[in-house]
């Protein structure tokens, strides 16, 4: 028999379902970070993007170079510290994994990595948490080039984490055989930042 309240309860713990412990849905999307928005008047000029660490050798990518990458596009949930998630984000970019394959190779000691941002923003996670599909280097938000606040011209985009190791802004990427804290982890947030686990600071 028709019942339109349970449809709504099911569609309602199919959502909270992918919402983790502690979170709540929010359809905004709030802005939020230390510091100021950079702003870029010229980004082929004033932006670049550098790889250096433990790679075969150091490397440079243009705004032009950059953008000359395969991209992907990937529709996801992001959960910030902060407890707001929001469902179904489309982010279009370069996932990382595809990336690896435009850098020089990778020494076998690479087992970590920093986000590098303006301003010395950084973000570390280990290289593994990297791999994972839904990992990229983002310049789109539902279909349109990321707006100055959302991290123009490239944000890092890791969802299985909390989101401030999706760091905004990006200007390097430093690959490392041990791991060094970023920004918000030297605070004394945590360093693994499951939000399934619900790993918001260091003794969680
Ligand atoms: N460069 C930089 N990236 C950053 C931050 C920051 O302060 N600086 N804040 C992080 C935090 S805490 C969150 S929740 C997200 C917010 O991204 P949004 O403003 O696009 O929602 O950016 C992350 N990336
Ligand atoms: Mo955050």
């Amino acid at each position: 028999m028709f019942n339109p309240f349970k449809r709504k309860d099911q569609a309602q713990s199919d959502q909270s379902h992918r919402v983790p412990p502690g979170q709540y849905v929010t359809e905004k999307f709030p802005v939020l970070h230390y510091g100021s928005v950079p702003k870029y008047t010229n980004v082929e000029e004033q932006w670049d993007l550098r790889c250096w660490g433990e790679l075969a050798e150091p490397v440079r990518f243009s705004f032009r170079e950059f953008r000359a990458l395969p991209t992907t596009t990937i529709k996801t949930d992001i959960h910030c510290v902060t407890r707001w998630s929001k469902l179904d984000t489309t982010w279009e970019g370069v996932s990382f994994r595809e990336f690896l394959r435009h850098i020089p190779p990778l020494k076998p000691s690479a087992r970590f990595v920093i986000a590098h941002s303006e301003q010395g923003y950084t973000a570390n996670l280990p290289l593994e948490a990297l791999l994972d599909d839904d990992v990229m280097l983002a310049y789109k938000y539902e279909g349109q080039e990321l707006t100055p606040e959302h991290g123009y011209p490239l944000r890092l985009l890791v969802p299985k984490k909390y989101f401030w190791k999706s760091a905004k802004w990006l200007r390097g990427i430093e690959f490392l055989d041990h791991d060094r804290l970023g920004f918000w982890e030297r605070y004394g947030y945590n360093n693994n930042a499951d939000p399934w686990r619900e790993e918001r600071y260091a003794d969680d």
